[in-house]
């Protein structure tokens, strides 16, 4: 078919192809959640049914679009990391952003229900996305850690802060002013002497937040056999199944990578 006068207009398309053997990382964040967690009332400083929707909204990611090896999310945003080696939609930044953003979103209005049972959603969530490139191991493993030192941070922040007003009766400006220029180790002897908290005991989701990996498991599987002349039987037989697994801890040091040498790949 002849090419009508119009087609030039393609060439108007940028070219936005992920540099080769990098890790393509994107990461999602939720539009103004501080508004989103007030209106469906999320528990402060955490929601147990947000965090695992978020979860749950990054497994629907990883099962439906290919390559991404790791994933990992707090509070509400959600990395994505693609193999080096991928050439998925041709390494398009925008082809993969887009695809991650969309399937995240309708996966997390979809399983609402599941766990906000009694919270109606009353509005459509939206959420951003970036592409960011890593050439080596070494970087990648430091946005990680990044994003994870993040959410220790944040956590023993908002855990302080929320314990100061929901135990300890101060208003928001007053706890804020309490916690103002205060050290890690402030806010820990702050929870422990005046609350009897160990911050080291609280759940490990909330300190270390979420990293979701390939695994595979053995699972068992029931198969209608048929032998020629004889009835129809059930059999049980173990499948090996590569499973999307949560993990909650640390992701900073040596231990998890070395625990699973098939996330990366090697850098040379
Ligand atoms: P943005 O990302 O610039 O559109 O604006 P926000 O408001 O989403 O800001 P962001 O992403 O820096 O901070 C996340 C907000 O979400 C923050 O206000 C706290 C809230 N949030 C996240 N998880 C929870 C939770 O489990 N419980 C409560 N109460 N709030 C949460
Ligand atoms: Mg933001
Ligand atoms: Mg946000
Ligand atoms: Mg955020
Ligand atoms: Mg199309």
């Amino acid at each position: 078919m002849a090419k009508s006068k119009f087609e030039y207009v393609r060439q108007f398309e940028t070219d936005d192809t992920c540099l080769r053997n990098c890790y393509i990382v994107v990461r999602l964040d939720g539009r103004n959640f501080h508004k989103f967690s007030e209106k469906h009332n999320f528990a402060k400083p955490n929601d147990h049914r947000a965090l695992a929707l978020m979860t749950r909204s990054a497994q629907s990611v990883m099962e439906d679009l290919e390559d991404v090896v790791i994933a990992y999310g707090q509070s509400d945003e959600f990395s994505f990391v693609f193999k080096r080696t991928s050439t998925w939609f041709k390494r398009r930044a925008s082809k993969l952003m887009t695809h991650v953003a969309s399937q995240f979103s309708s996966s997390y209005v979809f399983y609402w229900k599941e766990y906000f049972a009694e919270q109606p959603l009353l509005y459509p969530p939206g959420f951003d996305g970036r592409v960011v490139l890593y050439p080596s191991n070494r970087n990648l493993r430091d946005y990680l850690s990044w994003r994870q030192a993040d959410c220790h941070v944040n956590n023993l922040y908002n855990t302080a802060f929320w314990t100061l007003i929901q135990k300890g009766g101060l208003t928001t400006v007053q706890a804020e002013e309490r916690l103002k220029g205060t050290l890690a180790a402030d806010k820990n002897e702050l929870l422990f002497s005046q609350f009897d908290i160990n911050y080291n005991n609280e759940p490990p989701l909330l300190k270390k937040g979420t990293a979701l990996i390939w695994e595979k498991r053995d699972e068992p599987v029931t198969k209608r056999v048929k032998v020629p002349g004889q009835e129809e039987t059930e059999v049980t037989v173990t499948r090996t199944r590569k499973r999307v697994c949560p993990h909650h801890c640390d992701i900073i040091g040596d231990q998890f990578w070395d625990e699973h040498p098939d996330i990366l790949e090697s850098d040379g």
